[in-house]
């Protein structure tokens, strides 16, 4: 994305995209990492064609890594979250470190893929590791040739101490992580260096050209963005692959109540914190297509959508958070199962399986925003829904509907306005705060608002769909 920035100006300009998924190699589901690394170089290399640079920023997904050996070599490509790796792991270093400890430490929701367990999952690896390089620290390291640790990202990994903002030593060494593999923390705006000649001259790009440390966490960049006009009476939404449900603060809260509901939280631009859930998202949407696709139909995700809106409303609904939704594969078929063990009607059709992941998310998303409002003592009158969700106006009404409240949906690509805005500050733009970055990205983009009463749907509907998947949670 080429970002453009002046007063009253925020644009954006894809110049390049390419799909993106694990891979399955010898077993192990990981990143195609030299695969991106060269899609990142051609999509900075048509950036330099069509302009001056400025600046170059990075983000990604969360908690993935890469190993550098002592001479700076990456010891195998980075394993995927959702590789198989992890189970069992986080029961081991829980029963180990205690989980209250745990939280009071980072405050962190039980992610069984987040970094802590996986590393925890290496072995023998970390002895011939230096340096362990978060997915976006990593692209930045080739660019640069500088090692470090954005802030953002480093709050996801559960080895970072939310209170005194460094790494939480102590926890590292508990669980055997050595010290050294932990680079030195940097905040987003930092630059973090200047492109490596080689890679400046393929380029076609000065060497002079800074690359800055932004919100490296995706999450943390598109809640940048979010057009919040009262931050303290919203939430937001960040929806995507994962959608992440919270409300943006400026002390974690740590409470038993907060722990027990699993509640994250993340660090964000401008030592903000980000507490939120991470409540599943429309990969398993988008992993039911893949399925369909790989059998042979020809599925278009536009027309599914507009078949469902047409699908008697929560009719079957199931717990996206459990366990089986996260690794790839039939989510048909694991939908079935859920509605078979909850007592509900199997959906039938494809239309019917969409209905009811998305019933099922709108779901997740009122039970989030309840609980992140309750938690943190904040009123919630409106709810803000970004990145590619916000452009599916069955969910953005159901969300609206479940939550009681309206939903103001867009930017669709909050992560790389975030992204951008950080970026322009280091170069000296006059956007102080978060603040009036947002004031920003709501005078440039427009909102699509969608009433509570849109989906016909009282809460009486809502808590009765709750109710019947609420022995599989507890359970
Ligand atoms: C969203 C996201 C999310 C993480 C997950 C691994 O893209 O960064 O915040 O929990 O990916």
């Amino acid at each position: 994305m080429v970002g453009r920035v002046a007063p009253g100006r925020l644009d954006l300009e894809e110049v390049h995209r390419f799909p993106n998924g694990p891979e399955d190699l010898d077993g192990t589901l990981r990143w195609p990492i030299e695969r991106i690394w060269a899609e990142m170089l051609a999509g900075l290399r048509k950036a330099a064609a069509g302009g001056p640079v400025d600046a170059i920023g990075i983000d990604s997904w969360a908690v993935d890594y890469g190993l550098l050996d002592s001479s700076g070599t990456l010891l195998g490509a980075p394993v995927c979250y959702r590789d198989s790796r992890t189970d069992g792991i986080r029961e081991r270093v829980v029963s180990r470190v205690g989980e209250a400890d745990l939280y009071a430490t980072t405050g962190l929701q039980q992610l069984p893929f987040n970094t802590l367990y996986q590393l925890a999952s290496e072995g023998s690896m970390l002895d011939r590791a230096e340096t362990m390089l978060l997915v976006p620290d990593l692209l930045a390291y080739w660019l640069t040739g500088e090692v470090g640790a954005e802030r953002t990202n480093a709050s996801t990994t559960q080895l970072y101490d939310v209170r005194s903002r460094d790494w939480a030593w102590g926890l590292a060494g508990n669980v055997g992580v050595p010290r050294r593999i932990l680079p030195a923390l940097r905040d987003p705006g930092a630059v973090i260096g200047t492109l490596l000649p080689a890679v400046a001259a393929e380029l076609g790009l000065t060497d002079a050209t800074p690359v800055v440390a932004v919100g490296s966490h995706d999450t943390a960049s598109a809640v940048v963005a979010v057009p919040f006009t009262d931050r303290s009476r919203a939430a937001y939404i960040s929806s995507g692959t994962w959608s992440l449900v919270g409300v943006e603060l400026d002390e974690p809260v740590l409470s038993e109540a907060a722990r027990k509901a699993d509640f994250t939280n993340e660090g964000g631009v401008d030592a903000t914190i980000r507490f939120l859930r991470n409540v599943s998202g429309l990969w398993v949407l988008s992993e039911a297509v893949r399925t369909w696709r790989s059998r042979g139909a020809s599925v278009e995700l536009a027309d599914v959508l507009a078949g469902a809106a047409d699908v008697h409303p929560l009719r079957s609904v199931v717990d996206l958070e459990a366990p089986a939704f996260l690794p790839p594969g039939d989510m048909e078929a694991r939908i079935a199962a859920a509605c078979e063990a909850s007592g509900q009607p199997v959906p039938r059709s494809r239309t019917e399986v969409v209905r009811c992941i998305l019933d099922s998310l709108a779901l997740a998303y009122r039970r989030a925003v309840k609980q992140a409002a309750g938690l943190s003592g904040r009123p919630v009158d409106v709810v803000h829904v970004v990145g590619g969700g916000s452009q599916n106006s069955l969910l953005c009404g159901l969300t609206a509907s479940a939550c009681g409240v309206p939903v103001l949906a867009g930017p669709v690509e909050a992560a790389a306005l975030g992204n951008v805005l950080v970026q322009v500050r280091t170069l000296g733009a006059r956007l102080p705060d978060p603040a009036a970055m947002r004031a920003l990205v709501r005078q440039t983009h427009a909102v699509v608002r969608y009433e509570s009463s849109a989906a016909g749907l009282g809460t009486d509907r809502w808590d009765a769909a709750e109710t019947r998947i609420a022995s599989s949670r507890s359970g």
